[in-house]
């Protein structure tokens, strides 16, 4: 078999299978990114939603008998919104990162390796697959970088040249010997526009992400978030992207040519109030297939009135005191304290006071406690 040819062949076929740029990266063990993970496990940085054993992250042979190469893809998304519904006064909208705007992208990008292995297996049917998108053990970033796919970018993301860093990763380790890409030689030079925009520092060296403070890992949790979190997540109900927004590789980077990518305006710029009061029933069959679903409602609400209380907006008091009086979950009415404490008001106050006489729970007792606070001497 020409394996150079079979490549080739590959690439040029990465249009018709749905897939916008394939290299591929040899099997070898990743030592370099074994250190490098060995010590953001000890500076305490992950999120703790990487798969745990460093060994089968770092070694393919681990994961898959005879791995001879990996064949990383990149699949496009939209990074604007045409005409989005505008967020005004008694009506506030929040919204999703652009990683979670169209269909989720597990499917998606599954759904394109396995046409590959499919183009694949026709030519040689003896090949071994294995696929793999963001739950697999595999470092995705790792793989595309040495696969030649894009530059690993101090925003940590992975940057190709064609589309910016709006690109789903994904591999597929095999059998087949394909002969390696070169990794791209594009690199940040000095440009330091995401570490400096980053809001809570997160970024904390070129590269380097203690996930602790990212925005986009707080939104994903379910439990309390500090104030000074809180203060910071803004509208954000899922992810963050402001270290990719201010990026200049990704200045007019814009792909629309995957339908299933693209955004639905209510669904990932929605009115925060209806949220409030989503059912489970109605919330999966609303964001059942988005990518922000994963954690699912708890999360997504929470962040909801974190948003309600940033924009200050006293029309959110009723919703806000809804969630408060009303939520069967602590984590929700302590946070609805904490957004009226930010709304503040007489309106505000009396809300709290009222909450405070049948409240049984000792951290939303604190919570309202620590919202009248700091209300105190304000009205
Ligand atoms: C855990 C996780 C998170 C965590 C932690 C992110 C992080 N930076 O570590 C949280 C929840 C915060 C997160 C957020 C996001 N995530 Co995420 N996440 C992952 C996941 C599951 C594992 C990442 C991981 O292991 N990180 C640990 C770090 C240390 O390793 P790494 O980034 O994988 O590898 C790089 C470093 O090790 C570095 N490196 C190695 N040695 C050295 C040495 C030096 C000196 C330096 C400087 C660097 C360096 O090079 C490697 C390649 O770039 C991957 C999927 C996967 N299975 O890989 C998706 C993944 C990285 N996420 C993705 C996305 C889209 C996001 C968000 C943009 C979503 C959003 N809009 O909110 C943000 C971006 C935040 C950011 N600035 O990184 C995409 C990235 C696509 C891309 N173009 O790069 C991935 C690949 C999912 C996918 N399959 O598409 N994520
Ligand atoms: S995703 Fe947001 S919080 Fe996380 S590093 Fe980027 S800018 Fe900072
Ligand atoms: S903003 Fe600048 S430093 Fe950050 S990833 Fe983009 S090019 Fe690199």
């Amino acid at each position: 078999m020409d394996w150079r040819r079979l490549k080739d062949d590959m690439k040029a076929a990465a249009r018709e299978l749905g897939i916008d740029k394939i290299g591929v990266a040899s099997a070898e063990p990743f030592t370099k990114l074994k250190e490098r993970l060995v010590r953001h496990r000890e500076l305490g940085y992950e999120s703790g939603f990487e798969e745990p054993d460093l060994d089968k992250r770092t070694e393919p042979a681990l994961l898959f008998d005879d791995a001879r190469s990996i064949v990383a893809i990149a699949i496009a998304y939209p990074s604007k919104l045409q005409d989005p519904p505008r967020s005004v006064p008694g009506a506030r909208r929040g919204m999703l990162s652009r990683s979670a705007w169209g269909e989720d992208y597990h499917t998606v990008l599954r759904e394109r390796l396995r046409r590959l292995e499919g183009w694949l297996r026709e030519r040689v049917p003896e090949g071994r697959f294995l696929s793999m998108v963001d739950t697999g053990a595999l470092s995705d970033r790792a793989v595309a970088e040495r696969a030649g796919i894009g530059w690993s970018g101090s925003n940590c993301a992975i940057i190709t040249p064609e589309w910016g860093s709006w690109v789903y990763l994904g591999e597929m380790i095999t059998n087949l010997p394909l002969p390696p890409d070169k990794p791209v030689t594009e690199s940040c030079g000095d440009c330091t526009a995401c570490i400096d925009a980053c809001p809570t520092d997160a970024l904390v060296a070129p590269g380097q992400l203690d996930s602790q403070r990212c925005i986009s890992f707080v939104t994903q949790t379910k439990g309390l978030v500090s104030d000074e979190l809180m203060r910071k997540i803004g509208n954000r109900l899922y992810g963050c992207d402001t270290c990719q927004i201010v990026c200049p590789e990704n200045k007019g980077k814009h792909a629309s040519h995957h339908p299933e990518l693209a955004p639905d305006h209510e669904k990932v710029k929605p009115l925060l109030v209806p949220l409030l009061t989503m059912g489970n029933r109605e919330f999966k069959e609303r964001y059942g297939s988005n990518a922000s679903a994963w954690r699912g409602r708890k999360p997504i609400q929470r962040n909801a009135v974190i948003a309600l209380g940033n924009f200050k907006d006293a029309e959110s008091i009723p919703a806000l005191e809804g969630v408060l009086r009303g939520d069967p979950r602590f984590e929700l009415r302590a946070t609805a304290a904490w957004s009226l404490s930010r709304i503040g008001g007489e309106a505000s106050v009396s809300v709290l006071s009222e909450a405070r006489k049948s409240e049984k729970d000792a951290a939303v007792l604190e919570a309202i406690d620590t919202a009248l606070d700091a209300l105190a001497g304000s009205v």
